[in-house]
């Protein structure tokens, strides 16, 4: 009879429940993983829409914890596109006889944790239910594409294709007339490969957004030679950066609004000939001083104007309604430039909304179109989405749906209070999607197998006090911050309805980091294990010290 009961159970089986499963296994505890996909690969198996990569440096986007794997992997691009992701994803799982523990093409439908014998049981669609000690969500940050409400989207007659779940044959769009609704990271990308092959592309657009040149270009056997003999001292580096990975370039350590115009331009175009989101970090402020960033907004606006040909559509494609960085940057190959094309044409959502899809095309307030497809580049219900299609069920008979109705509240973003030996990879309050997502899965698997190998079977939860300071914190950093200004899916601002919380947490990489290893090395302080409660820290920022600097203090 197949195993019902294990150590742990994990959701979902892209980069985090991987190497979750791979790391629990090291420590000789059982696990099963559910994957609802029928591969691997998470967000890079449902994002195969054209143009398609990634917006963190291939080198820095992989895994740091096989010193082989590293070694033997090699990236063809500067920034990887997502069949290639999917194929290191898919080495990874055959590499380290992954697939075996994990049953795929299944989705969890609810997890309850029984107070009595302490344990999680998980149900799945496939009506299984298996128990275990332990519950993982490696469920991603963004995983549930948001379907937006349009009237009369499900009578329109041709193609609807939503960026996030593409169809795994592709979609040959020559010839047709294409309407493509959102214009963020997935749009930026993929309106530039759909344009080359329509006949028409009409992008509708609500709001347009910052968009730095990825520069791209196949991969120099010099820099990943010299990558590939430091990896070490390169991994460290990424773990000094604010985001998890490398500064580029060179960046001032001094503030903004410090220096003459003419150096901060210098530095911008530095930045912008660079490549990349590294422009934001150009001077330490940027994220924090609206002045010093409204000198970088302009500063890409006018990059805009440069590129664009039509004025009136040059600046409707310039963001002026929120700060660089307070929606996520995108990076772009050709972007701007498609506006140029005779069969590329953009309108404004704001000036002309929405009224309804129809059976062959689209009304807005002022003009009928007709289509043959419509591409959703619409994002996704980000962080808590996929969590909340979950029926998961804590102490007391309390779902995470009740105790998350007016914004997700988790201690240090990996145990929400009230659900006892439930962690969460990357959740709402940990740095996750602002991050190189590399860096955060590995910190919070390892963090999470160190914890597990602490307790030795006990159950492990995390106090009300200990949560509310940990969110009062948070919400501190973000307030200094020029993030909540934005209406963007970090705030939860893109799902009508959902409560407006700043999610992630912008202490930094390094910091955060800190502030985790303290808490494991202080015996888990805002934490109860096994029904003994400790006070969480008086002040997370002391703890944000590196160790060596808190030691030498
Ligand atoms: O989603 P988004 P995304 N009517 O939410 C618009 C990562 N990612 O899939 O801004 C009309 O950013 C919406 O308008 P507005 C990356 O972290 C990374 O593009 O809400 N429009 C917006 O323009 C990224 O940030 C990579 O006013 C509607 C767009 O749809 C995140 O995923 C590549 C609408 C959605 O943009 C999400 O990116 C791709 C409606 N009803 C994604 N609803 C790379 O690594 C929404 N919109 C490069």
């Amino acid at each position: 009879m197949a195993q019902k009961d294990f150590d742990a159970i994990i959701v979902g089986a892209g980069f985090a429940g991987l190497y979750m499963l791979h790391k629990l296994r090291g420590l000789g505890l059982t696990a099963r993983v559910f994957e609802a996909g029928d591969d691997v690969g998470g967000t890079w198996y449902w994002n195969r829409y054209p143009g398609a990569r990634c917006d963190v440096e291939s080198m820095e986007y992989s895994y740091s914890f096989d010193e082989e794997l590293e070694q033997e992997w090699s990236w063809s691009e500067r920034y990887a596109t997502q069949p290639e992701i999917l194929r290191y994803v898919q080495h990874v799982a055959e590499r380290f006889d992954l697939k075996r523990d994990i049953a795929f093409s299944t989705r969890v439908t609810a997890a309850t944790f029984d107070e009595a014998s302490e344990r999680w049981t998980v149900e799945t669609d496939r009506g299984e239910r298996l128990t275990a000690r332990y519950c993982i969500m490696a469920t991603g940050c963004l995983s549930t594409p948001n379907r937006p409400d349009i009237p009369g989207l499900d009578e329109f007659e041709g193609g609807v294709y939503q960026t996030g779940l593409w169809p795994h044959e592709g979609v040959d769009f020559t010839g047709q007339r294409v309407a493509v609704i959102g214009t963020g990271s997935s749009g930026i990308q993929s309106i530039p490969v759909i344009a080359r092959e329509a006949a028409q592309v009409t992008v509708f657009q609500r709001t347009p957004n910052y968009v730095a040149p990825a520069h791209n270009h196949p991969m120099s056997a010099e820099y990943e030679q010299d990558f590939k003999g430091n990896y070490r001292q390169r991994r460290r580096e990424m773990l000094q950066g604010y985001f998890g990975a490398i500064a580029h370039g060179h960046p001032s350590s001094a503030p903004s609004m410090s220096v003459s115009d003419e150096q901060r331009r210098a530095l911008y175009e530095e930045g912008w000939q660079q490549g990349g989101l590294g422009i934001l970090g150009s001077f330490p402020d940027l994220l924090f001083d609206r002045a010093g960033n409204e000198t970088l907004a302009e500063f890409v606006r006018s990059k805009v104007r440069e590129k664009v040909a039509d004025p009136e559509v040059a600046e409707l494609l310039c963001p002026k309604d929120h700060p660089v960085g307070s929606k996520r940057m995108c990076i772009d190959t050709g972007y701007f430039e498609t506006f140029n094309r005779d069969n590329v044409a953009l309108v404004d959502l704001n000036a002309e909304p929405i009224e309804r899809i129809s059976v062959h095309g689209l009304k807005t307030a002022r003009r009928e179109f007709a289509f043959d497809s419509i591409v959703l580049a619409t994002g996704f219900d980000a962080i808590t989405g996929t969590l909340a299609k979950i029926a998961i069920t804590g102490r007391g008979g309390r779902t995470l749906a009740q105790k998350w109705a007016d914004g997700p509240e988790a201690y240090l973003g990996l145990m929400p209070e009230g659900f006892p030996n439930l962690f969460l990879i990357t959740g709402p309050g940990s740095p996750s999607v602002l991050s190189n997502m590399m860096v955060s899965i590995e910190q919070h698997v390892e963090w999470i197998g160190d914890c597990l190998a602490a307790l030795g079977g006990r159950t492990i939860e995390a106090t009300p006090e200990a949560e509310r300071a940990w969110v009062e914190h948070g919400n501190a950093v973000a307030a200094a911050t020029v993030y909540p200004d934005g209406k963007s899916w970090y705030t939860g601002a893109n799902i009508p309805g959902k409560p407006r919380t700043f999610m992630a947490y912008i202490g930094g990489v390094p910091g955060y980091r800190a502030i985790c290893q303290a808490i494991a090395r202080d015996g888990y302080p805002g934490f109860a294990i096994a029904g003994r409660a400790s006070p969480p820290p008086a002040d997370f920022v002391a703890l944000m010290a590196p160790p060596h600097e808190a030691e030498a203090a």
